[in-house]
């Protein structure tokens, strides 16, 4: 029986810039630059892995699910580059097909592509991908037309039905596309449901839109339609190792579809608990000296993690590249006599540029730290307290054991705030019962502060 691969990307977002990473490259130490050259130039170098995945993968075709530039028309360094990607692709016989999406739509793409590269139109079309006479695969697809395209676009693909001409072959489906429930903070653009997928009865959907690389199997192994993701993650909510999707095929069967790694920077949160950090003997306090080391020893072991999860796919798939960065958010939990300390900004910001200082030789960047320690106290003696003090113990110990109370409270609040700021308030978003426990937790801490309990 036949076999062929095909290699599945989405989302590469050429020349992205990378929110919050706002620290030019001028103002970094020597050390440090190269890690921001990596990150800077970390999308065009997922698309060169891509190219040099679909040669090694030996792949027949490359499908790209959309989205291939951040801005519409693309940069002209964006799409230089990828000109060049479809032309070594072409001196390889690998076929391209592109499905635009919202951030690149059909009606700003200016110039053609190179002859082996298919960009799907407005309407859905299918094209028939040979191999010495014999056809392997046919693959649907269609493109955006603006950038908020609102056509369900899904149920317009339906398999075609085999003929004298075309015998019944593997069948797929590229597509940039909002999966209903399923998109997250992804806005809904081409909205569809998981049946509107399934009634295409086709054997695979190639899917773009959605940056967390998200798999839907039905009741067999095999998926029938797969998100690989962002090619390479684009900012710390888009964590993990990213990459394409290779999937390889056996007549009208997918024997396999394995994650490969792709992307040079990995974004992750890093949590640590300061609280656990006992006073050094010789101090008899626990020190933002004790805490920087403990920081730079988490990170390091996160960055070992992450290089070992991506080496797992790498090995389990015999393909694809082993990420050098690790950029982190740092974020301090737990109780700690460091909290008020690390309320301060300059005191984060110094050692966030300690730690990106040190760790940058290993591949590691502090993006930034967020504090979410709470200070040491003895609660208990505070709320026996006769002062305000005592009495904000209180309070919150009430609203603790009664949240009604506390929606109460809440309410009397909101009510003075919607009296001041009529117009504003309208446009806010409701308040959930845990906002509201988290908000007073949050004003409890700050009325400690300001009441200058140590
Ligand atoms: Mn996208």
């Amino acid at each position: 029986m036949t076999t062929f691969t095909f290699v599945h990307a989405a989302d590469l977002h050429l020349g992205a810039p990378f929110r919050g990473l706002n620290r030019s490259l001028e103002t970094l130490s020597p050390q440090e630059k190269s890690v921001g050259t990596t990150v800077l130039e970390a999308t065009y170098t997922a698309l060169e892995r891509l190219v040099s995945v679909c040669l090694s993968a030996q792949a027949d075709f490359l499908v790209l699910a959309g989205d291939v530039y951040d801005s519409a028309k693309g940069s002209l360094a964006s799409r230089f580059a990828l000109n060049k990607a479809f032309l070594t692709l072409k001196e390889h016989n690998v076929r391209v097909f592109l499905a635009h999406g919202n951030h690149d739509p059909l009606e700003e793409q200016p110039f053609p592509w190179p002859d082996n590269v298919t960009a799907f139109s407005p309407e859905v079309a299918v094209h028939s991908v040979m191999r010495g006479g014999e056809a392997l695969a046919l693959v649907h697809g269609v493109s955006h037309t603006s950038a908020a395209e609102g056509r369900n676009l899904a149920r317009q693909f339906r398999r075609k039905e085999p003929s004298l001409l075309l015998p019944d072959v593997f069948q797929l489906g590229v597509l940039h596309c909002a999966v209903q429930g399923q998109a997250g903070e992804h806005a809904a653009y081409a909205p569809c449901t998981v049946q509107d997928l399934q009634e295409a009865a086709l054997d695979y959907w190639a899917l773009g839109h959605v940056h967390t690389r998200w798999v839907l199997r039905g009741t067999g192994t095999a998926p029938y339609a797969v998100y690989p993701g962002s090619l390479q993650g684009l900012h710390v909510n888009e964590g993990g190792v990213h990459g394409c999707t290779v999937v390889r095929v056996r007549g009208k069967k997918i024997v396999s579809a394995l994650h490969v790694p792709i992307a040079p920077v990995v974004w992750q949160r890093v949590c640590l608990d300061a609280g656990s950090l006992q006073p050094e003997e010789e101090e008899g306090v626990v020190t933002l000296l004790q805490l920087e080391a403990f920081a730079s020893q988490c990170l390091a072991e996160a960055h070992q993690a992450m290089q070992a999860e991506a080496a797992a796919f790498v090995e389990e798939a015999g393909l694809g590249v082993i990420p050098e960065v690790l950029v982190a958010r740092l974020v301090l939990e737990g109780r700690t006599p460091l909290h008020k300390e690390l309320a301060q900004k300059d005191v984060r910001e110094d050692l966030q540029r300690q730690l990106s200082g040190q760790l940058s030789r290993f591949g590691i960047f502090v993006r930034d730290i967020r504090i979410a320690t709470q200070p040491q106290l003895d609660f208990e003696a505070l709320a026996a307290r006769p002062d305000l003090v005592g009495e904000t113990f209180r309070l919150m110990g009430e609203w603790q054991a009664e949240p009604a109370q506390l929606h109460g409270a809440w309410e009397q609040a909101d009510e003075v705030l919607l009296k001041k700021l009529r117009k504003i308030r309208r446009y806010l978003p409701a308040v959930t019962p845990e906002e509201e426990t988290a908000m007073a937790q949050e004003a409890h801490l700050l009325c400690l502060d300001l009441l200058e309990v140590e």
